[in-house]
């Protein structure tokens, strides 16, 4: 899932890439097969454990296998057919569960769409601000928490399997909310690692060049590192509220639903607050000594939101994004074990689309779909993308402006923050005051005079650090503009002097 954090607001990209298909050979073989045991033609394996219902949607390429022509959506459809799979989903997203319920018996085709899992999770997060109770599926959690004496322990498990119905957008919905991450999306770790360097290595080998580095080492006298799993988290706040996606939620009931989700975005804890909530957590970290300058905190209490405690399902992460307001962040495994894939500011990542502005992206509707589709193009970029699998004790340095994709492996806990140091102010102030910093700001309500109060509040904090740092910027740009003696060495053809070896 997106990091809720993030500047750039999604726009989820629905256009799909075709599926592959599955693999009809061992369908033939064996009919008794289940989805569990497929995997596709493209050589993908589902998971272990029970996959989702799928109500025998399959990709559309197989129709062209198939003995008949004949393909259910389209019959069960009528006239509206003729739309995509992507807007008779927009179109039933405008339905509330009781007609939903109503319309899948209309026909098979109806059915399949109408029980859609996305459709149900919309409308459970639309409708439940303070939780859910999750039931295994989010029809049934629907249901549950509409007509709490209605058994829902069968809404979920019918599941009837519609013949000859084929769809790609169904189908790879299901298939991403039920692929197992491949051994070559994880087997590059091409990172620079670091163990006990001192801050001033940190800052002129990573920070000034703005470069990622994987740090080890430094989470080890974290109270966090000894204390963090899911009972003692349960202990000491399962009954506190955190934000998850569009909700807040009892931390308690976040972990029963992660216990069962299997979907193709599944919900994520990103809670700015929770030092706030629960002090305690706050207590169980320090910031490790690379990052310790933090001149947003000249700011007090209007500072924006700089740090986060994030829990989620194996499964679960954030899509492909920057960091918000040009700062740098920091993010320390406490538990699991995360997939970092991060580009540098100069190179979008394939499948991501910016808009003009920078205020929004368009990308693939998941990360696995990206992995699906979009990894394999980035071993033959000339810029290959910074990689690595970071493990629990160990922390990221996300350097400003690096695109990143982050998916959790197992199921994780981390702390992670947003920094300015002063590397970084004059970034910061820049991003801060272009002309649509009332969209591409965020953490904060008043976005648009937060360059003004951040500028004088450091002034008045750090008086004469602005200016130097500009000198400095600008002595630094001279440099580089200043020709080298190679420069000055001018083609014999154009009149000048030239060596000739
Ligand atoms: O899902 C995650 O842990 C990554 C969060 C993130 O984007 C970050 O720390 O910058
Ligand atoms: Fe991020």
């Amino acid at each position: 899932m997106f990091g809720c954090r993030s500047l750039l607001k999604q726009i989820r990209k629905r256009k799909r890439r075709n599926p592959p298909k599955f693999n009809s050979k061992n369908r033939k073989q064996n009919p008794n097969l289940t989805e569990q045991d497929f995997t596709t033609e493209d050589g993908f394996s589902l998971k272990g454990s029970s996959p989702s219902q799928n109500y025998g949607v399959q990709p559309l390429g197989n129709l062209y296998f198939s003995s008949s022509p004949h393909n259910s959506r389209n019959t069960g459809l009528g006239n509206i057919q003729t739309l995509t799979d992507e807007l008779v989903l927009d179109i039933l997203g405008f339905l509330g569960g009781t007609h939903l319920g109503i319309l899948s018996t209309v026909s098979k085709s109806f059915y399949v769409f109408c029980n859609h899992e996305p459709l149900w999770r919309n409308l459970v997060l639309e409708d439940c601000d303070d939780g859910f109770l999750f039931k295994g599926s989010w029809k049934s959690t629907f249901v549950a928490a509409y007509n709490p004496v209605f058994d829902v322990s069968k809404v979920g498990s019918l599941g009837f399997k519609v013949k000859d119905f084929y769809s790609d957008y169904l189908f790879q919905s299901w298939l991403c909310a039920n692929l197992e991450m491949e051994h070559e999306w994880l087997e590059i770790d091409n990172i620079i690692r670091r163990k006990g360097i001192s801050v001033d290595e940190f800052v002129n080998d990573f920070e000034m060049p703005n470069k990622p580095v994987l740090l080890e080492g430094c989470l080890d006298n974290w109270p966090a590192m000894k204390k963090w799993d899911r009972d003692y988290l349960v202990k000491v706040c399962g009954d506190a509220r955190f934000a998850v996606g569009p909700i807040e939620m009892k931390l308690n009931d976040f972990f029963i639903y992660a216990d069962q989700a299997q979907e193709e975005r599944p919900l994520y804890l990103f809670d700015p607050k929770f030092a706030n909530k629960v002090p305690k957590l706050g207590q169980d970290y320090e910031v490790p000594v690379y990052f310790n300058e933090d001149l947003f905190s000249v700011l007090g209490n209007e500072r924006p939101d700089y740090r986060w405690i994030i829990i989620g399902p194996a499964g679960s992460g954030s899509s492909f994004h920057i960091d918000p307001n040009s700062t740098s962040a920091w993010n320390a495994v406490v538990k699991g074990s995360k997939k970092w894939v991060l580009f540098p500011p100069d190179v979008v990542p394939p499948g991501v689309y910016p808009s003009a502005d920078g205020a929004e992206v368009a990308c693939p509707v998941s990360i696995t779909e990206w992995f699906m589709n979009f990894y394999e193009s980035t071993k033959t970029w000339k810029k290959r993308p910074v990689e690595c699998v970071c493990k629990a004790g160990e922390v990221i340095f996300v350097p400003n402006g690096w695109w990143h994709l982050v998916i959790n492996l197992e199921d994780s806990i981390a702390i992670t923050q947003n920094f300015v140091s002063r590397r970084n102010l004059l970034n910061v102030l820049d991003f801060l005051k272009k002309p649509n910093a009332s969209t591409l700001v965020s953490g904060t309500r008043d976005r648009v005079n937060l360059h003004d109060k951040f500028k004088k509040a450091i002034e008045v904090s750090f008086p004469g650090t602005i200016d130097e740092l500009m000198k400095k910027a600008e002595k630094k740009k001279a440099e580089l503009e200043k020709p080298s003696f190679w420069d000055s060495v001018k083609d014999s053809n154009s009149g000048g002097f030239k060596f000739s070896f």
